[in-house]
């Protein structure tokens, strides 16, 4: 059967949008859900197979919950300021707004062609000056309130992106874009939000979210909330408060290292020591803070010496390049025996190491310490006067209240996380809404004159492209009207991305960045679906952002998204990542023409979990493809009847299964339980009009395209995509199935139970809707083993090897205690 899946698609994605299918509004009668997939970057290169998952999947759960009374926000927009695309029309020798122009434009059709459920009148662009405006205008009010603030900073620097780049876009030296290019650093006048405010909630809520466990952990990580104590140290006579989280090492110390990078180094450094001390710091210049662990510890004396306040020992100060110049006090003690970093240093500047705990018997302990790493393990105090002989969890403790009593230190808690620098010398972003005037200094500007539009004539090439416009550059004091120069860098772009969700709401406000009322009706976003790349950037700036406007008095909740979820990666068949340079890359859109849409949705989410990487195959599209075509088939020439048993059983087993399916992400089962119940279906020949309506139903969120198609064939006027979910039938089909599953569970104890002997107790695990339909008793009296059934929902069940996860449907998971 020939089937031209353009046709037909086109249909429907027509129908859609001239029925306004997915548009919705506020509606205080229905449960409201908020589906969001992260916005793209419209590349000129359009749409890849990883963004066709990303939608999929986002997709699916956004039919599915139409189909279940929700009122669903499901929107798209374009993240399409940055430096990307300012490079792409560099490249291509045209100007960033046409380049992005036409590729947004491209993008949109790519979406629409792939029929995602957007409601498409509520798109985005932050391009826009319209959009951006609000990005100035949330800036103005944090410097309001004090949290953005320009200063001279330590800066990295990406030779390749030409621009300055947040800590958090530096990954293990290199730029986040520049796998391959060492990051330096500068020295530069930035701006600064300050994420720092918020460290603590930013930290303390993530336990409340339901986002992978992974991400939060390294959101945790990132943002590193650490218990310590400030100890007083006194050197040239001034006090000195050193942040350290191991006060129990305190008799261990046997040198300073301030930062290199530290404001006040140069008061250390005694004349005799001034040379060296310079020429080590010109030497430095190319290391990021970002790889302490991994880098070579460099350090020149500065002439000075600290002292200890519990010991009262002098001590050396160096300068060294593996302590950050804005974390605690921006100098540590050095403990070199219990210390990997210290004892580096130690070892190759042959300063003495002085061991202060240890794992062994303290009894026979020499105090010379010999180790080839530093002793960082827990264990007893030793040369530590009135503290010998206590563990050292326990020293601890007691060290930070002797110095606390003797007014020698205070407790303290320190973040890792640094304020957001946002300056970037690029041309296309959101520009930074202050002039600045000789007189009056950075001075806002006023609300009434946003936005500040990026001016269209720039010459690229010629450092930052904003100082090559004069016309544009030059601009009177908002305060003394004096001839000023505006700000001529401009945002980092994951400023667009912090707050757009909220946007969705209100789009098309003019007057306001949104109204409340609609924000607060639709927002938390319900499900958030993007990759995992993020956890540490777009994830954490957009919590901090919603944090700011809820504070703002704009919107009532605390957190931007309850629940987060990653796609797996999509690799080419040869499971490399996809790539052109390899040759290995899919284009969704020639894939569509020669299988049709629906196969390729179907094929995405029938592989792998949509959280676990797989690989493109031929093979399997064309399956997906196969299925599909013989639904199409049987659908040519039916004549409904009335439904066999079985039928009428799996029919009830899928809507049930499939609802809990859609709802988790288990979209791989899904499809595999839709296959069985086309097959059976077709197989049967003998199928009722009504299960063959509620068929379709069950596998619209998967393919709409089709399912519209064959609904209408059915006689339907209406849309499918905008029908009830299935309710399931009332028929004797508990009996059967619950004699099917005993018996099957038996079965495959009794096999396991010949390798398994010596196990007296058995725990299975069986899918929520089958705990009724498992009988224990006959299971107990077939195997006369001590048998407990838990449901895999039970939160209490006891299932200390997590085999609860095995379990399928027809088919518990098993564990011999
Ligand atoms: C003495 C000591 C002995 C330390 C010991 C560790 C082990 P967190 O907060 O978990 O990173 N430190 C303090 N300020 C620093 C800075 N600006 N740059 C680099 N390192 C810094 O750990 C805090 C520990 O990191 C502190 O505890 C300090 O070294 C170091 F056996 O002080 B410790
Ligand atoms: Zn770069
Ligand atoms: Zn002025």
């Amino acid at each position: 059967m020939e089937i031209n899946f353009t046709k037909l698609e086109k249909k429907w994605q027509k129908r859609w949008e001239t029925e306004k299918a997915f548009e919705v509004k506020e509606n205080p009668k229905k449960p409201k859900y908020y589906c969001l997939e992260m916005f793209p970057y419209p590349s000129g290169a359009g749409l890849h197979m990883g963004h066709a998952l990303n939608y999929t999947i986002g997709d699916i759960l956004a039919r599915f919950k139409i189909m279940n009374n929700f009122n669903v926000l499901h929107p798209m927009g374009y993240d399409a300021l940055g430096l990307p695309a300012e490079n792409a029309a560099i490249k291509a020798g045209t100007h960033p707004e046409d380049y992005t122009k036409a590729s947004t434009k491209n993008f949109a059709k790519q979406q629409k062609a792939i029929g995602i459920s957007y409601d498409w009148s509520r798109t985005i662009n932050t391009t826009s000056p319209k959009y951006y405006k609000w990005d100035q205008w949330i800036f103005l009010k944090m410097l309001e309130k004090g949290l953005a603030y320009q200063k001279e900073s330590a800066v990295n620097w990406c030779p390749k992106c030409d621009t300055v780049l947040a800590n958090e876009q530096v990954q293990n030296g290199k730029c986040w874009r520049h796998e391959d290019t060492n990051v330096e650093m500068t020295h530069l006048k930035q701006w600064f939000l300050k994420t720092t405010k918020y460290a603590n909630e930013l930290y303390e809520k993530i336990d409340d979210l339901d986002w992978p466990e992974k991400t939060k952990a390294m959101q945790k990580n990132w943002i590193g909330k650490s218990h310590g104590v400030e100890i007083n140290f006194n050197i040239n006579k001034k006090t000195w408060p050193i942040f350290t989280t191991r006060p129990d090492t305190i008799f261990g110390v046997t040198f300073m290292v301030i930062s290199a990078g530290h404001k006040k180094l140069m008061e250390l450094v005694t004349k005799e020591q001034k040379s060296e001390v310079e020429k080590f710091l010109k030497e430095l210049k190319s290391v990021s803070e970002k790889n302490l662990e991994t880098m070579d510890k460099l350090g020149v004396f500065t002439g000075s010496f600290a002292i200890n306040p519990v010991t009262k020992k002098k001590v050396p100060v160096y300068a060294g390049n593996f302590v950050v110049a804005d974390y605690g006090a921006g100098m540590v003690m050095a403990v070199p025996a219990h210390d990997q970093r210290d004892f580096e240093f130690a070892k190759k500047y042959k300063i003495e190491i002085e061991q202060v705990i240890t794992g062994k018997d303290p009894l026979n302990f020499k105090n010379k310490y010999n180790g080839d790493d530093a002793f960082t393990g827990p264990g007893i105090l030793i040369a530590s006067k009135q503290f010998n002989g206590m563990d050292n969890e326990n020293a601890k403790k007691e060290i930070t209240k002797y110095l606390i009593e003797k007014k020698l230190g205070k407790k303290v808690t320190n973040f890792k996380l640094r304020d957001w620098g946002i300056s970037r010398q690029r041309y296309w972003g959101t520009p930074i809404p202050i002039i600045h005037c000789e007189k009056c200094g950075a001075v806002p500007v006023s609300e009434s004159d946003l936005p500040v539009k990026l001016p269209k004539e720039i010459k690229f090439g010629k450092g930052n492209p904003l100082e090559t416009n004069e016309k544009w550059l030059n601009a009177k004091c908002p305060k003394c009207s004096r001839p000023g120069k505006r700000e001529s860098d401009t945002m980092d772009t994951f400023v667009n991305s912090s707050w757009y969700f909220l946007r969705f709401c209100d789009p098309n406000n003019d007057k306001k960045i949104f109204d409340s009322k609609y924000a607060n009706y639709w927002c938390p976003i319900d499900t958030y679906i993007g990759g995992a790349e993020h956890a540490c950037m777009h994830l954490i700036y957009f919590r901090f952002y919603t944090k700011f406007l809820r504070d703002l008095g704009l919107i009532n909740f605390d957190e931007p998204a309850k629940k987060l979820f990653h796609q797996g990666m999509l690799h080419g068949e040869d499971g490399n990542k996809m790539s052109k340079s390899i040759g290995n890359t899919i284009d969704p859109i020639d894939t569509t023409k020669k299988y049709g849409v629906d196969a390729i949705r179907f094929f995405l989410v029938s592989v792998a979990s949509p959280d676990k990487d797989f690989n493109w195959s031929e093979k399997g599209i064309s399956g997906s493809s196969k299925f599909i075509n013989k639904i199409l088939e049987f659908f040519e020439n039916i004549k409904p009847s009335k439904d066999s048993k079985e039928i009428e059983i799996k029919l009830n087993k899928t809507i049930r299964n499939l609802k809990n399916y859609y709802d988790n992400f288990e979209y791989r089962k899904a499809t595999i339980e839709l296959r069985e119940l086309f097959d059976l279906i077709i197989k049967e020949q003998s199928v009722s009009h009504d299960t063959l309506e509620k068929s379709l139903q069950l596998l619209n969120p998967i393919c709409p395209h089709i399912t519209e198609e064959l609904w209408e064939k059915l006689g339907n006027t209406n849309l499918i995509s905008l029908s009830s979910w299935p309710e399931t039938k009332k028929i004797k089909e508990n009996k059967k199935d619950e004699e099917n599953l005993t018996q099957k569970t038996i079965k495959k104890i009794k096999i396991m139970l010949e390798k398994i002997r010596d196990k007296e107790k058995i725990f299975i695990y069986v899918m929520p809707f089958e705990i009724e339909k498992i009988n224990k008793k006959e299971i107990e009296a077939e195997t006369k083993k001590e048998i407990e059934v838990f449901s895999t929902a039970n939160k209490n069940k006891h299932d200390p090897n997590n085999y609860a996860k095995k379990a399928r449907p027809g088919m518990p998971s098993i564990y011999f205690a």
